[in-house]
Order: C-alpha cells, then structure tokens, then sequence
C-alpha cells in the first residue's frame, strides 16, 4: 500500500454553530474556533473538518448554501477564514472544508434565477418535471426531512426536487455546466491553501430521478472520477465521501487508488444496526454481536483495497457514550474504552467535538427546546400519523441531530463558557461537571485518553498499517482484536458493557510477557489463565513475537 499523509491523520470535527462564540451573540464563529487552535493542537489532532461556514439562510444549519464563496455573517468573513487556515497551517493542522453540492439552498443566485423563467440560463442547473395529468407531483419519491421530495413552483409551473428540505433544491449533475461551476469553485478553495473536502451526501449525485433512484446512481463513479481530475486529484488532499449506502464492495470503488475517486468515505453500517428497520426515529438496543461482526466486516474487506474512515458520532448522531457506552455511572469508563476500540483499528479516527470530554446527549423535556429541521420536521410527521408524543419525544432523546450540537463545554461557568449570552440551543446542564477546564486539570481525564491514543498511532505504524484479527469472536460483551506490522504485535480488548465479564485469550501467542499501552484501570501485569475485566474494561498492549 502507498502511503498517504492522511493515513496517520487523526481528525477533529468542528460544527462551528456550536464551538466557541467570540463576538457574544450566542453563535459559535470562526474567530472562536481560532481562539481555540491551541487547544486542539494540544489534544494532537491535526485535521479539522469544518461543518459548513459559507454564506446561508441556516434552514439546515449551513448545508443549504447560499454563496459558496462567501463566509455565512453569523460564522465572521472571509479575512477570518483566511486567519483560521493561516493560524492552523502554523500549527501544522490542515482544514477540510463541507462540500456540500447535492443541493444548493433556495436562495442561491443559481436556483432564484432557475425559478424566474423556464428560459433562465440556470433552469437546468436544478431538477425540474411537470405535473401529472391531475396535479399531483412526476412521483413519489420522498424527502429525507420527511414528507415529499417535490415542490411545486407557481410561477413556472413545474415542480423541482428536493431530497432534503424543500429550500435545499438539488442540483442537476447531469448538466455539465454544473460539474464545471462546482469544479472550479472547488478549485478556487483548493487555491486558498485548505486541506482536503468532507464531501456531504456525496452517493445522492449520479441519481437517475425517474427510474426513482437517488443513492449510488448510474453515474455516481464517473462523476467522482471526473471530479478529481478536475480538481483535487494531483493535490494531495484528504477527500472523504459521506455514503450512508456504502458496502464494502462500493467503499472500494470510492477509495481504491488505482480508481482516482476519493480517500476514503463515511459508511453507517454500525450506526443504523441501532435503527429499527432503518427508521432511526425508531431506536432499539444495540446487539454487540452484530456491531463486532459490522466493525470486523470492513476491516477485513477494505484490508488491502481502499481505507476506512473510523468514527462513532458526528453532527448527525447521537453522542457516542450515550448510544454505546453508559452516560451516567461509568461514563468516564466507558467513553475511554469506545476512544479505545476505535483508535487501534484500522482507517483514520475521527474525533467530534466534545468527544474527547465524554460529552453525554440532552434531555430536553419541551419539544420547543429543539431546533433541528429534521427533529421538527420528524416530530410532525409521525405525530400526525399517530405515534403518541411521549413515544416521539423519547426517540428524540435518543436520536435527535440536536444532541451532538449543544454547545461545547468548556467550563462550569455560565453557558458553559461557550458564550456569554443564551446560545442558539440550550447547554447540555451537565456541563458543571463534564467540561474543558476540568478534563485539562484532571490527569486521568478522557481528554488526556484521547491524547495518549493520538500520541501512540502517530509513533506506531502497527497501529495505522497493521493486520487486523479478531479475538474472542464469539464473545458476547468483548469486542478484543490483533494488530501485526513486522515484528510489532498490539492486542486490544474491550469490555462493552457494565457487568463484569470472564474470558480466556488463550488462542493469542504471546501472553506471557506484554507491555501495557492504554486502558481504563490499573495495568494487568498478567493476562494469562482466565480473566475477570471489570465494567467497561478496556486496555491494548504490546506482545511479544
Ligand atoms: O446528512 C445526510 C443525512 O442523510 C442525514 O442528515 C440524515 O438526515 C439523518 O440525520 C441521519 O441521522 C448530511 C449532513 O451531514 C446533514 O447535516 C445535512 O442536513 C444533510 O446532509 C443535508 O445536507
Ligand atoms: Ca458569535
């Protein structure tokens, strides 16, 4: 395998809404992240990835971009945006930008003058179709954010379509004026010196609107490959597809080398295994058995074709301790042992912002105190066709987007040090005691667990190119596995749940004489025989050969 700088990269998450307020108005800002660069260096991460700071309306937050050359009021200017990737190349951290091109918002100049006339230059820059012969929209394809995916435009008699809200219009990749208008403002971002792209719902563009297909289009891999060559693909940039419908076989086609594409993509196969038949307002318990098997799946398939990205939570998900670990008793614990199990496998690890503090979900006890489009949007839905609000407001709680963007914790003063007036979503109240200042005094923090896991993958390459293999498999609470790189040998194991658990590791060669890495509790100087790991245990050590 060639390697690649973003191999050993590990990445940070910023959702900038929702970081550091600067200028007191309750609104995180790019100044604010800068202020925070000290931090982050600290921590070892040396990516970040922006969620979208470009000029918007905020229907969804950013990802319904106005101006995509322009830095969003709120978030600062561009001379801001300048400083932040000045400030971070010092610091040797790169920043990947959101490139979010499956839609654009409503009021982007393209889509006003689309909808002015049938005879505008940029009609065909959006997806357009009649009605049927009695009104009623081309076909049923769905929105995302709930109800239907077509809008009705009275002043052109048409309807467009929308995958997300309806002031998210999709583009129409088939026009090659939009592959050449969106190449080359990709190009004029790669200009201003920024590390790669997080590329948003990426498998939505090759789709084929009336045969009703929407992700992994006929055209999708052309259109990535032409794309690189348009732009990123002699830069070395790190470039990472979020494809909620990837298996492994499509995840190489995406981050195979020889196929010019993309680094690597974003794959949900462990997330959704928590969704009731893919309805993620309807959440059941996590089964480890089937997590295990999804995690060892794309270890082993992408093992010597194409790279895994590696991650828990993002700005869509629900916080990491909450769904798979223990938020209350063992959070500390717990948050430790999954920062674990990720940051030995293979694929670069990325970090979401409070991540690294164990930062829990919310409970918000009145619907009012949400403000997610798809949370709102959702809630009136599926109220309307009968769940009962007590039913919806415990799916919120578990799977609302609003608990991974409560404002970061930074201290126990008021607003968590975030702002210093209300923010734009309420402060997850255990900020008192989960928090930066806190985590940076306490020298057995999880932050200082996060550091120590950056620290070793930057030192050992076992750790980044090493082969995977399970251990343990049929364990129903462990989740234990081997890394091998020349004469390197690292064993991690992992205790998922908070009763103590027995096992022997008695098929891995080697146990006689190991040295401890990481873990949550004291070091084992012994690991043969059968052994009793405590709630959540997790540790990785080295063995010999
Ligand atoms: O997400 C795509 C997406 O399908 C999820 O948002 C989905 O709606 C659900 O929340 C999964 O839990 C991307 C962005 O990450 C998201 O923030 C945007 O809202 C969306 O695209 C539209 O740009
Ligand atoms: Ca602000």
């Amino acid at each position: 395998m060639q390697k690649q700088w973003w191999h050993d990269a590990v990445v940070y998450q910023i959702y900038p809404r929702s970081f550091c307020d600067s200028n007191h108005d309750g609104i995180g800002d790019l100044p604010g992240i800068i202020s925070k660069l000290d931090y982050l260096k600290n921590l070892g991460v040396n990516v970040l990835w922006l969620s979208p700071v470009y000029q918007s309306p905020m229907d969804d937050n950013g990802y319904d971009i106005s101006d995509y050359q322009a830095i969003a009021a709120e978030f600062g200017t561009m001379e801001d945006m300048k400083c932040l990737l000045d400030q971070a190349n010092r610091r040797n951290i790169k920043v990947v930008m959101d490139l979010v091109v499956n839609h654009t918002s409503d009021e982007h100049p393209w889509f006003i003058s689309a909808k002015s006339s049938k005879s505008s230059p940029y009609r065909d820059f959006y997806i357009w179709r009649d009605a049927n012969a009695d009104g009623s929209p081309p076909n049923d394809l769905g929105s995302i954010f709930g109800g239907g995916a077509w809008e009705w435009d009275a002043t052109t008699e048409q309807y467009y379509f929308h995958l997300f809200s309806k002031r998210q219009p999709d583009l129409n990749w088939e026009n090659p004026n939009v592959q050449q208008a969106v190449h080359d403002m990709m190009n004029w971002w790669i200009e201003q010196g920024i590390g790669g792209f997080r590329l948003d719902v990426i498998d939505l563009i090759g789709k084929e609107i009336d045969k009703k297909i929407t992700g992994n289009g006929p055209r999708l891999h052309s259109l990535l490959q032409q794309m690189n060559r348009a732009t990123f693909g002699d830069k070395d940039l790190l470039t990472v597809g979020e494809t909620w419908g990837a298996t492994p076989e499509i995840a190489k086609l995406y981050s195979d080398p020889e196929r010019n594409e993309l680094s690597m993509v974003f794959q949900f196969e462990h997330i959704t295994l928590t969704w009731k038949d893919g309805d993620k307002w309807q959440p059941i318990p996590l089964k480890l058995s089937e997590f295990k098997q999804v995690l060892t799946k794309w270890q082993v398939e992408l093992e010597n074709q194409g790279w895994n990205s590696l991650f828990w939570n993002n700005h869509d998900l629900p916080r990491a301790v909450s769904k798979y670990g223990d938020d209350a008793k063992y959070r500390v614990e717990s948050a430790k042992m999954l920062a674990t199990t990720l940051h030995f496998l293979k694929g670069t690890p990325y970090i979401y912002q409070g991540e690294e503090l164990g930062m829990t979900n919310v409970e918000f006890h009145s619907l009012d105190e949400y403000q997610d489009i798809e949370t709102l949007n959702f809630y009136k839905v599926r109220t309307e066709a009968g769940v009962s609000h007590e039913e919806m407001m415990a799916a919120l709680h578990e799977n609302s987007r609003d608990n991974a963007r409560t404002p970061m914790q930074w201290n126990d003063q008021e607003y968590a040090g975030f702002s210093t007036v209300k923010p734009w979503l309420k402060v997850n109240p255990n900020y008192v005691d989960i928090n930066v200042e806190q985590a940076l005094a306490d020298s057995d923090s999880i932050f200082y667990h996060y550091q120590t896991l950056i620290q070793l993958r930057k030192t050992m390459p076992v750790i980044v190119y090493g082969h995977f293999t399970p251990v343990c498999e049929s364990h129903e609470a462990v989740f234990a596995y081997l890394r091998e790189h020349e004469d390197d040998r690292i064993l991690v194991v992992n205790n998922f749940s908070k009763e103590p658990q027995t096992l022997s590791l008695s098929e891995v060669a080697g146990l006689g004489s190991v040295e401890h890495l990481i873990g949550n509790y004291p070091p084992r100087d012994n690991l043969n025989g059968e052994l009793t790991l405590l709630p959540f245990e997790s540790f990785a050590v080295k063995l010999q050969r």
